[in-house]
C-alpha cells in the first residue's frame, strides 16, 4: 500500500504506516472491509491514537543515577573538537530541504524557545535501558517556523560523528512522530547541558521509538519527500549498515 504521509492526508498517512499493514492490506476480504468509507474512518481513527499515544513519563525518584552512553561517545572530528572547545558558541542547528524558510539556530536561540521536559525510558536494542530526564524543544514548533513544503514526508537528522570511510550517524522519522509532543531537540539530560557522552550540544528524543533512532550530536535537520536518495537510501545509519528497522516504534 503506498498511502502517503504529507500534511494533507496526515491522518491517511499515519493509517498506512502502521506496522502489518502492507501485508493485512494484500488479502481482498480484508482489504474490501478496510475501505468502506466508515470502517476506514474508524481504522485510521485508532490508527492515530495509536501513533499519537504518549510515552510513559517517569517520576523524579526513578530516574536512573547514570545515564550509560552507547555508540558514539565523542565524535572527535576536528571540526567537532573546535565546536567543543568553544562551549558550542558557534554552532548552529541548520533546518533545510523542502522547507520554505531554511533556518540557523544558534544552542542560545534553541534555549530561549518554550522548553519541555519530560523523564522517560530509553531502551537500547543491545539491552539495556535508562531512565533520564530530558528538557528540550519541541520539534513541531520549529518545523512550522521554516514552514514545511508540500512534498516533506521525512525529517532526517544529520549528526556530526563520523562512523568510518566518511559515513555519518543519520536519522530519519515521519511526520507522525516529528509533529509528536513529546519529540524534542534535547540540550539538557537530568537538569545539566548534554555532555558530550550523551550527544552534545543537542540530540533528538523521539520517545516512541528504540535507542538508535535518538540522534545525538545534531548538525542539520532536513525535510525530505523520500528516504531512497539519502544515505544508504534506508533511512538512517543503523538501517543502511546492519538492517535494523527503520520503524523502531515500541
Ligand atoms: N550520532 C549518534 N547518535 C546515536 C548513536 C551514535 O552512535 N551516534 N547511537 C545510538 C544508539 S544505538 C543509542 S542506544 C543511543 C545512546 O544514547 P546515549 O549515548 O545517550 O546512551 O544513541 C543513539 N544515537
Ligand atoms: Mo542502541
Amino acid at each position: 500500500m503506498s498511502l502517503i504521509l504529507n500534511r494533507r492526508n496526515l491522518i491517511l498517512g499515519a493509517a498506512a504506516t502502521l506496522a502489518g499493514c502492507d501485508r493485512l492490506a494484500r488479502n481482498p476480504t480484508v482489504r474490501e472491509a478496510l475501505f468502506s468509507a466508515e470502517n476506514f474512518h474508524k481504522w485510521a481513527q485508532r490508527s492515530l491514537m495509536v501513533r499519537d499515544a504518549m510515552a510513559h513519563e517517569f517520576r523524579p525518584d526513578q530516574i536512573s543515577p547514570f545515564f550509560r552512553p552507547n555508540g558514539t561517545a565523542n565524535p572527535n572530528t576536528p571540526e567537532y573538537k573546535a565546536l567543543w572547545r568553544d562551549g558550542f558558541a558557534g554552532w548552529r542547528l541548520k533546518i533545510g530541504g523542502l522547507v520554505e524558510r531554511p533556518l540557523s539556530l544558534s544552542l542560545a536561540q534553541l534555549r530561549s524557545l518554550p522548553h519541555r521536559e519530560q523523564i522517560t525510558r530509553h531502551d537500547c536494542v543491545e539491552g539495556w535501558s535508562a531512565i533520564g530526564k530530558w528538557r528540550g524543544v519541541p520539534l513541531k514548533p520549529i518545523l512550522d517556523a521554516a514552514r514545511l513544503r508540500d512534498g516533506a514526508r521525512y525529517i532526517v537528522f544529520h549528526c556530526a560523528d563520523d562512523m568510518g570511510g566518511g559515513k555519518g550517524y543519520y536519522e530519519s522519522i515521519d511526520l507522525v512522530d516529528a509533529f509528536h509532543p513529546q519529540t524534542i531537540l534535547a540540550f539538557a539530560l537530568n537538569d545539566e547541558p548534554l555532555r558530550v557522552a550523551n550527544g552534545a550540544p543537542l540530540r533528538l528524543r523521539v520517545e516512541r521509538q528504540l535507542g538508535y533512532k535518538q540522534a545525538k550530536y545534531l548538525m542539520e535537520i532536513e525535510a525530505v519527500a523520500r528516504l531512497d536518495h539519502v544515505y544508504g537510501g534506508k533511512g538512517g545509519f543503523w538501517e543502511d549498515h546492519a538492517g535494523y528497522d527503520w520503524y523502531a516504534g515500541i
